[in-house]
């Protein structure tokens, strides 16, 4: 399996880290430490050199509750990072935004991949994916960040996170994005109770077409939280524990903090999900 991103083709013959690099004074997990500029680049570096396959810079929270950011501020935060970080590393950069400027800015600045938690729904997403050649991650979340984590419901959470997942797609494709860019996102803890977060991660080989890669984020979330009854700072353990799993049910890219870890708990993964599917 691929995944084309501009002129890159990522291989996903093995489940692959993707590293956050959040650039928000805001983010809950690290509290604005890597909001400088530099700190941020050098902190995007080292997650290349632990091994991510895929650097995810983000300027706008989208923590439960989390303010909307202007996106010229959105913009300042995000375009230096990317264009010095495009200097110093070889692997693919995502920029995770909802927002058409934002993202054809971002890969002007050497961006390849577009992260988006709102799958591509804002007017004028869909247009800046297809003209740049840019991949993208459409990911599933119900309501807004203000207010998703109210009071998540759903009738069947798998079958309707697979039919949203599945128009999105059908959007993409209509659009021009052809599916080797395209990579799909059950949206761990976005507008989900405990419950529906396990029943997508029990889940994650049925979320889309087996040729569409699944990608999948739990590092440090609060169903981590909420199962090990630890702060943040603290999910290390239960995260990279997920990250196996997620891998084990079918996951090719696991977004995360702590790359190094991770990395180290995909391949272990990886290894096993090869025999346990014949491979060898
Ligand atoms: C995700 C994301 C995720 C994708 C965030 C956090 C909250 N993008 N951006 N998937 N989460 N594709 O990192 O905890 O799960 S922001």
């Amino acid at each position: 399996m691929k995944l084309a991103c501009r002129d890159s083709l990522l291989d996903l013959s093995e489940p692959r880290v993707m590293g956050v690099l959040n650039v928000t004074p805001d983010s809950f997990s690290d509290g604005g430490l890597y909001s400088e500029v530099a700190a941020a680049v050098e902190r995007g570096v080292t997650m290349a050199g632990e091994g991510a396959a895929i650097i995810d810079v983000g300027g706008e929270s989208t923590r439960p509750g989390a303010i909307d950011v202007d996106f010229h501020e959105e913009l300042a935060r995000v375009v230096p990072v990317i264009e010095q970080l495009a200097n110093r590393i070889a692997i693919p950069i995502s920029i995770d935004t909802s927002k058409p400027e934002v993202m054809r800015a971002a890969i002007a600045a050497g961006a390849s991949l577009v992260n988006d938690v709102r799958a591509l729904r804002d007017a004028g997403a869909l247009r800046v994916v297809a003209d740049t050649g840019a991949g993208v991650c459409l990911m599933h979340m119900q309501a807004e960040p203000r207010t998703m984590q109210v009071a998540p419901a759903y009738d069947d959470v798998v079958a309707d996170v697979r039919r949203f997942l599945a128009a999105r797609i059908d959007a993409c494709k209509a659009a021009g994005i052809g599916p080797q860019r395209i990579c799909v996102d059950p949206g761990i803890g976005f507008g989900k109770r405990l419950e529906h977060n396990l029943a997508l991660l029990a889940a994650l080989d049925r979320l889309a077409e087996p040729a569409i890669p699944v990608l999948v984020g739990i590092s440090r979330k609060s169903l981590v939280g909420i199962i090990t009854d630890r702060p943040p700072g603290k999910r290390l353990a239960g995260s990279v524990a997920f990250a196996a799993l997620a891998v084990m049910r079918g996951a090719a890219i696991i977004r995360a903090h702590d790359v190094a870890e991770t990395v180290d708990a995909v391949k272990v993964a990886s290894a096993l999900r090869r025999v346990a599917s014949g491979g060898g």
